[in-house]
């Protein structure tokens, strides 16, 4: 099983998006502690593959958060395998691992296999839609979902997703109270090295996405801004 708890730094690159060789190389070694491959929309066997296969070439740990069952590729170190915890619409709770182990069952090696509660905090997210993600509103409501994840269903992270948006510091550190032992994932909006600071003072670990693809620099600067040069 991988080792993801002295993790305070990853990126999450999307199969969807084009990045060129010079980038992705500056991405894998950049002294982040991993890079995960996932996305909402577009993601595919054939591009999750081909993202795969390129970050391979260098030793960085890698992982694949599974949102789409035609995506599911092996060849990654583990695989997160996200539970909405806010979701609406409840067919997106169980329903698709359901079809996953149906379809997919035999094929686990189960050790590669790392839940994540799920909490979905901008609502104009694309996963917020997809899932028709309940309102995150306050400190108090978070700590409340991340409790339901870690003192009842006992899962082993919490991922606060405010993907495209800056978080509220309040909703995280109340997610963070709610936290217990779990490890914690913050991921959403850091453009600067002072957002990555901030979140990453109350988070286990932060979450770099869009940032690689609109500013490299910028990006690879989150890095330092958590780990020290
Ligand atoms: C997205 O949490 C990650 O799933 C990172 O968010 O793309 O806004 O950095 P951003």
């Amino acid at each position: 099983m991988i080792d993801y708890r002295g993790w305070r730094h990853t990126f999450k690159l999307d199969p969807d998006k084009t990045i060129g060789d010079a980038e992705l190389e500056a991405i894998c070694e950049s002294g982040t502690d991993a890079i995960i491959v996932g996305g909402t929309y577009g993601v595919t066997y054939d591009n999750t593959l081909e993202l795969m296969s390129r970050i391979r070439r260098y030793a960085v740990p890698t992982i694949l958060e599974i949102s789409s069952l035609e995506a599911v590729v092996p060849g990654f170190d583990s695989y997160f395998v996200p539970l909405v915890i806010n979701a609406g619409d409840p067919d997106m709770i169980f329903a698709p691992h359901v079809s996953g182990l149906l379809a997919y069952g035999s094929y686990i090696h189960w050790d590669e296999i790392i839940a994540e509660g799920y909490l979905i905090a901008n609502p104009e997210a694309g996963a917020a839609k997809r899932t028709q993600a309940r309102p995150i509103a306050d400190g108090a409501t978070a700590k409340a979902y991340a409790q339901v994840a870690t003192q009842i269903c006992r899962l082993p992270i919490v991922y606060l997703e405010y993907s495209g948006q800056y978080g509220d510091p309040e909703v995280v550190s109340g997610c963070k109270a709610g936290v217990h032992e779990a490890h914690f994932f913050y991921g959403g909006g850091i453009r600067t090295p002072q957002q990555a600071a901030e979140m990453a003072a109350i988070a286990d670990t932060i979450v770099v996405g869009n940032l690689v693809y609109e500013d490299l620099e910028a990006a690879l600067a989150t890095v330092a801004a958590v780990k020290g040069s």
